[in-house]
């Protein structure tokens, strides 16, 4: 080992940041896939869960599985205090003011669909604009297009830079009076630009146009402080996050959230039913009709305990520093172009190889037991800004390591002998 390598490596050592002993921490990362270690670089897709969340589950379900809120029984008691534990720890994560601002939904989508099917219904009308990015994943598009149609207003675009920046002034140029509302990405999840919400909201805000924000890749790699940021909206999934699937977050403010009308009907989110009449329950029930993924609040709630005892600013630093270490070295191979470059970047590294096609360039990665995603990420405008159809996506969470990157270099080498 060189000797700049040895400081390297004790200077790692020496931080809290203890990769190997956090590796265990999950038993799937000892899997094999076509009789090779496992590299799992579709961190974006979806996370892979801590042995502390897998058992929160199995505890639920082995030892006081019931319905919540319906009961007077020991085992229904047990589970809906371990639902409300779990909504103080999702108001601490991003340091939300109350509870009642905590929404649990699937994921992101159902949240982002929530904010247009329930505020955008009651305050977009006819010539009215709602505004999004070149960035956005499609499940912050698509409901927004279907409200903009069903309400005669449009849907206006800031188109991003050759970096994949969303340009600070041209997206304070776009907001006018007409504004009623700004959707935006924190992280893009197919090129990982971070973009500077707290800037854009309080653009956005001295038009008075809420905010809401698709954090689907920005909870799992940074501190989110919905407060400070003073994000009205803030819409975060589970299983990227560590957590099951099925669950998620939508943070709203206490006045917003009161004066919008509730999403679905049901049990639960009733106060009193009648033929003729019908009131609503107290936030945040009013916005979760029928029983709620209770297993997957329980699995969020621990897998939010096990990033806080990681430490997020331990977790975010080792993140750009690996980000970095991959950057460079992918930026090293002849024939490999980074797709987004913007200087603030997440956990993310998009690219195309010349003379590859990404589903090829997946799938002989695949039988390096390399996992990365390829195609348009679920955000074609994005591509379609590159001219591109699809890039290969190594997408990193804070369990990878150097040796990963490694990895993945051999493997995009092996791609370029294969197709040459
Ligand atoms: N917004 C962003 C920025 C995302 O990355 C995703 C999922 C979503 C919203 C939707 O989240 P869901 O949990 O409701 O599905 N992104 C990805 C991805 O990049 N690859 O697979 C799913």
């Amino acid at each position: 080992m060189s000797a700049h390598a040895e400081v390297l490596k004790d200077s790692r050592a020496a931080t809290a940041f203890n990769v190997d002993r956090i590796r265990e921490d999950f038993p799937i990362l000892r899997e094999k896939v076509h009789g090779k270690p496992l590299v799992y670089l579709d961190n974006a897709a979806t996370s892979q869960k801590p042995k502390a969340v897998i058992d929160s589950l199995v505890d639920y379900y082995t030892h006081y599985n019931a319905n919540v809120h319906r009961a007077v029984h020991l085992l229904s008691t047990r589970a809906t205090a371990a639902c409300d534990d779990s909504r103080e720890k999702v108001r601490r994560f991003i340091n939300a003011g109350s509870t009642n601002e905590i929404v649990f939904v699937r994921g992101t989508t159902e949240g982002l669909n929530l904010v247009a099917q329930t505020h955008g219904r009651q305050n977009i009308g006819p010539g009215d604009e709602v505004l999004i990015s070149g960035l956005e994943h499609h499940s912050n598009i698509v409901p927004w297009q279907i409200l903009c149609e069903e309400k005669q207003a449009r849907l206006r675009v800031v188109h991003i830079d050759d970096r994949g920046v969303v340009p600070l002034d041209e997206f304070e140029k776009a907001l006018h009076e007409r504004t009623r509302l700004v959707a935006i990405s924190h992280v893009s999840n197919a090129l990982g630009t971070v973009n500077p919400l707290a800037d854009m909201i309080k653009m956005a805000h001295r038009w008075n146009a809420p905010v809401v924000v698709d954090g689907a890749q920005a909870a799992p790699h940074m501190h989110v402080d919905v407060r400070a940021l003073d994000a009205d909206f803030y819409a975060f999934s589970g299983h990227k996050l560590f957590g099951p699937t099925g669950i998620g977050v939508l943070y709203g403010k206490e006045a917003l959230f009161n004066a919008m009308p509730p999403f679905q009907g049901g049990g639960d989110m009733i106060r009193s039913v009648t033929f003729e009449k019908t009131t609503y329950n107290d936030l945040p029930y009013k916005f979760e009709a029928g029983t709620p993924d209770i297993a997957g609040i329980i699995g969020i709630g621990a897998a939010i305990d096990y990033v806080n005892d990681v430490g997020m600013d331990a977790i975010a630093a080792y993140e750009q520093e690996l980000l970095e270490y991959a950057t460079d070295a992918v930026s090293q191979l002849e024939g490999v172009r980074i797709i987004g470059t913007a200087p603030n970047k997440a956990s993310v590294i998009s690219f195309v190889v010349d003379n590859a096609h990404p589903h090829d360039v997946g799938t002989v990665l695949d039988r390096e037991g390399i996992a990365v995603r390829t195609g348009h990420h679920c955000a074609q405008p994005v591509m379609d800004r590159f001219g591109i159809a699809a890039t290969t996506r190594a997408s990193l969470a804070f369990y990878n390591t150097r040796e990963e990157v490694d990895a993945l270099i051999a493997g995009i080498r092996r791609v370029q002998e294969f197709f040459s």
